[in-house]
């Protein structure tokens, strides 16, 4: 059939209302990837939407058809991922589509998880639906990203937070880091951790500030806390230890992390995990892994610059929340957000692509994904 610009211009406008249906998910829905779906007839009007809304729950597509009813039949219908053909929690989408005749699909993007992967739109395909694969690509590539970071490399998704000032230092000569950036600032952050599967920081940040690393108030997700202590130097009366037993902890050790301190900590009611090599950086990629296999798509780290340059040396930093103060710290001593080795040669920076830009409680905050060259 041939497809005129104006309906490729439809369907755009289908794929983003379905994006907007897959962001209400967000939260709710991982480890399994945001989708939201939308069904319009066969005269363009919108019969039916649909997203995950859940974890183990109904799929987008099944949510929308299920709107839809018998209209669907002969309809099209636009969704962000490409549908599912295996049994997992629920039964294929693929066969629920067919099922249903609709006629058209669009989809965002391609599902890299290896029970799919061009099987559904094989499937739809040979089943004589007319398929229209990388509507919205970038957008809905996008949306998925930390999925597709699980999926593919094993690991969280990592997104890197830092509050500094305009001459972008963390703290002040003498180490005051609390607070830099806003009320509003730091309410955002809270939502933030609120929709993470883990939250993590270095014991020097432990240290110096005594974080408890909750979100505040709750979100839809209880996010691990994690630290980062080759050592296991954090005291027992931190705040982090005190509130063990009520809001899970792992403490990320190393080989020369005395027994005795992991015993104290594990009995405080910790749980305490041993990288086998005595290198950081090779701990934190040990642990990444570990996080993986659990299953964290979503992981906050909230530094310091020591966590955070090894990261970034790792290239293992996702996207970037940068809050910026207007104010002046200054200081040859006052630490900047990022330690690490950093890069010899600017034409070897990473580069973000920027995503908002906003102004909490006057602060700027700048986001965005981080591209390695
Ligand atoms: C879709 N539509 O809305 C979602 C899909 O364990 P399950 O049954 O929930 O399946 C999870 C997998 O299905 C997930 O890993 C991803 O590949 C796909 N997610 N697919 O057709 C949806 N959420
Ligand atoms: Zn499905």
């Amino acid at each position: 059939m041939h497809v005129s610009g104006s309906e490729h211009a439809f369907e755009e406008h289908l794929m983003r209302q379905a994006l907007a249906l897959a962001r209400r998910g967000e939260g709710c829905v991982e480890p399994n990837p945001m989708v939201g779906a939308v069904i319009a007839s066969a005269s363009g009007d919108i019969i039916g939407e649909g997203w995950h809304e859940a974890f183990g729950g109904p799929h987008a597509e099944v949510a929308a058809l299920s709107a839809a009813g018998t209209a669907a039949r002969g309809g099209t219908l636009a969704v962000t991922l490409e549908p599912c053909c295996h049994h997992g929690k629920t039964p294929p989408c693929t066969a629920a589509i067919i099922e249903a005749g609709v006629t058209r699909v669009i989809v965002g993007t391609r599902d890299p998880f290896p029970a799919v992967n061009g099987g559904g739109l094989d499937e739809l395909a040979r089943a004589g639906v007319e398929v229209r694969v990388g509507v919205c690509e970038p957008e809905t590539r996008r949306l998925i990203a930390p999925f597709r970071t699980l999926v593919e490399q094993k690991r969280p998704w990592v997104i890197a937070k830092w509050a500094m000032s305009l001459d972008g230092r963390v703290a002040t000569s003498v180490g005051e880091s609390r607070w830099i950036s806003s009320e509003a600032s730091r309410e955002m952050v809270h939502r933030l951790r609120g929709r993470m599967d883990g939250i993590l920081c270095g014991i020097g940040t432990a240290l110096a500030d005594d974080p408890l690393l909750t979100p505040r108030p709750a979100g839809p997700r209880q996010p691990l806390r994690i630290l980062l202590d080759s050592l296991a130097r954090l005291p027992l009366e931190s705040r982090l230890v005190r509130t063990a037993r009520d809001v899970p902890l792992l403490v990320a050790t190393g080989p020369a992390a005395p027994t005795d301190r992991l015993r104290q900590l594990a009995a405080a009611g910790c749980e305490v995990w041993q990288s086998a090599s005595a290198d950081h950086r090779e701990q934190l990629r040990e642990l990444l892994v570990e996080l993986g296999t659990r299953r964290l798509t979503n992981v906050l780290v909230e530094g310091g610059p020591t966590v955070l340059g090894n990261l970034a040396d790792a290239q293992a930093i996702d996207e970037v929340w940068a809050f910026v103060a207007p104010t002046i710290i200054g200081g040859a001593r006052s630490p900047a957000p990022i330690a690490g080795a950093g890069i010899a040669l600017l034409a070897s920076a990473a580069a973000i692509e920027v995503e908002h830009v906003d102004h909490p409680g006057g602060d700027l905050l700048v986001r965005g994904v981080v591209r390695h060259g």
